[in-house]
């Protein structure tokens, strides 16, 4: 049993001992019959004690502050000073105000308690008071909220058109990042084109063209469709069904009965969903074919290359000092994208992009300096077979703070901030993500994709179903 444990039961001890102490009393002064002996005992015992509490609740709100010193983590990002500006002076204010209420609480109910013989004073109006009252906390409070409106038009001001952007993806139970590539453009997204090969549903014709062929199926590539598929499964669900119940007739009681109901139940709840789930796709596929009609390949002829080269580290990077901006969103439920150091929060809700703004003071390598003359950081992790101090692995974390699902503590990433010159060199790493993609798509007209792609590493031809024919695309537009 740990030491606060034992702490908090001598604590309760003492209290219950108290209470029957006073009980006590009181049944004793009770018996001698003196009720106003008692009335003045009883007061002046719980005006003392309610004195020693102020005393001791006073001194533990300061002792705190001493006590997680060190657990204070530094800001690392420009308006992360700004934040925690905010919080000092929202603090200092709050801290008067609450020393002040309580000492006057506190003392007036010892100096004020009850005695034989004396007046409560009675007034039941004082302008002046309602005056002190109102005007100093509207003052307090609109200095404060200015000094709130200020940080905030810093931090959600719009960003200008070439702020090094980074795109933040929140879907059950992991962030994706994008960055857009040497074309410094970040490929438009549309949701009806996602797809396990393109879970971001980016834009590109072949996207476009994988899509329709995954939704409504194509012979020449001997893809069936996901439409078709559900319709023959309507079919033969009725059939299963009857089956399955004819065997439960004969096998009655018997020997794995319960399983069969538990399969039964689950074709039955299959049956009733079935249609919704084909009319989803075709309107998914309805809605494609009015978007990308062939004159919208002609109009938006630079937009759906954009995605080629756009890269989905499974690190974020940024180089230190330069504003980044963050473009956040979610794929299914609220997430919340929160880098901790960096101060930086911000909801991910699907269907509704929100940014954030921050620039990045300090570098990994330079916080990891200034965590190894932190205490806390200079002891091995617990567990930790090599003894290695904490922070020799300090990272920026990134982690989801909006309970999402079952897995919401794992969502968590890792922010490196790196120089300028070490940013440079990552990036050249980086391989586009179009590259993952190539190799599961049986996309059309990839072929002509080829100058395109002339960062991407050759993938065995056998794994692509190359067909040039691109008219599939344009017969869909009528
Ligand atoms: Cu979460």
């Amino acid at each position: 049993m740990s030491i606060g444990w034992l702490i908090f039961i001598a604590v309760v001890l003492i209290i219950i001992v108290l209470f029957q102490v006073t009980r006590t009393l009181d049944l004793v002064s009770q018996l001698r019959g003196n009720d106003d002996e008692r009335e003045e005992h009883n007061s002046k015992v719980n005006g003392i004690a309610l004195f020693i509490f102020m005393v001791l609740g006073v001194y533990a709100y300061f002792w705190c502050f001493g006590h997680f010193k060190n657990s204070n983590l530094p800001p690392a990002s420009e308006h992360g000073y700004l934040i925690e500006d905010m919080i000092l002076w929202t603090l200092i204010v709050c801290s008067i105000v609450f020393i002040i209420c309580n000492i006057l609480l506190f003392t007036f109910s010892l100096i004020y308690r009850y005695k034989k013989g004396r007046e409560t004073v009675h007034f039941a109006h004082s302008n002046k008071l309602e005056f002190i009252w109102t005007i100093i906390p509207t003052i307090v409070l609109t200095g404060l909220v200015i000094f709130g409106l200020q940080a905030w038009t810093k931090i959600m001001s719009m960003p200008d058109e070439d702020t090094f952007t980074v795109e933040v993806t929140g879907q059950q139970f992991f962030w994706t990042t994008r960055y857009p590539g040497a074309d410094g453009k970040l490929g438009a997204r549309d949701y009806n084109l996602i797809c396990p090969d393109n879970p971001l549903g980016i834009i590109t014709k072949e996207f476009v063209e994988h899509r329709i062929n995954l939704l409504q199926g194509n012979a020449k590539l001997d893809v069936k469709g996901e439409i078709k598929v559900l319709e023959e499964r309507k079919e033969i669900l009725p059939g299963l069904i009857d089956s399955i119940q004819q065997l439960i007739e004969m096998r009655q009681n018997r020997y794995r009965s319960e399983d069969l109901k538990d399969e039964l139940d689950e074709l039955e709840d299959e049956l009733d969903d079935i249609d919704s789930h084909i009319i989803t796709r075709v309107k998914n596929l309805d809605r494609i074919n009015t978007i990308y009609t062939p004159e919208y390949f002609v109009s938006h002829q630079d937009e759906i290359t954009w995605g080629y080269d756009d890269f989905m580290p499974s690190e974020m990077h940024v180089p230190v000092n330069e504003e980044v901006l963050l473009k956040i969103q979610a794929l299914d439920v609220l997430h919340n994208f929160y880098i901790v150091h960096m101060k930086v929060k911000m909801d991910a809700v699907p269907g509704m992009p929100t940014f954030f703004k921050f620039t990045p003071i300090t570098t990994t390598a330079e916080m990891r300096e200034v965590y190894s003359k932190n205490p806390l950081w200079q002891q091995p992790k617990e567990g930790d077979e090599t003894k290695t101090p904490k922070w020799k692995n300090f990272q920026y974390e990134i982690a989801c703070a909006e309970l999402c699902g079952t897995g919401h503590s794992a969502m968590k990433y890792i922010l490196v901030v790196d120089t300028e010159a070490e940013y440079e060199e990552w990036v050249t790493t980086q391989k586009p993500a179009w590259n993952n993609v190539v190799g599961n798509l049986k996309i059309e007209g990839l072929s002509e994709l080829a100058p395109k792609l002339k960062s991407v590493e050759p993938v065995a031809t056998d794994s692509i179903n190359l067909v040039t024919d691109t008219s599939t695309i344009a017969s869909k537009g009528n």
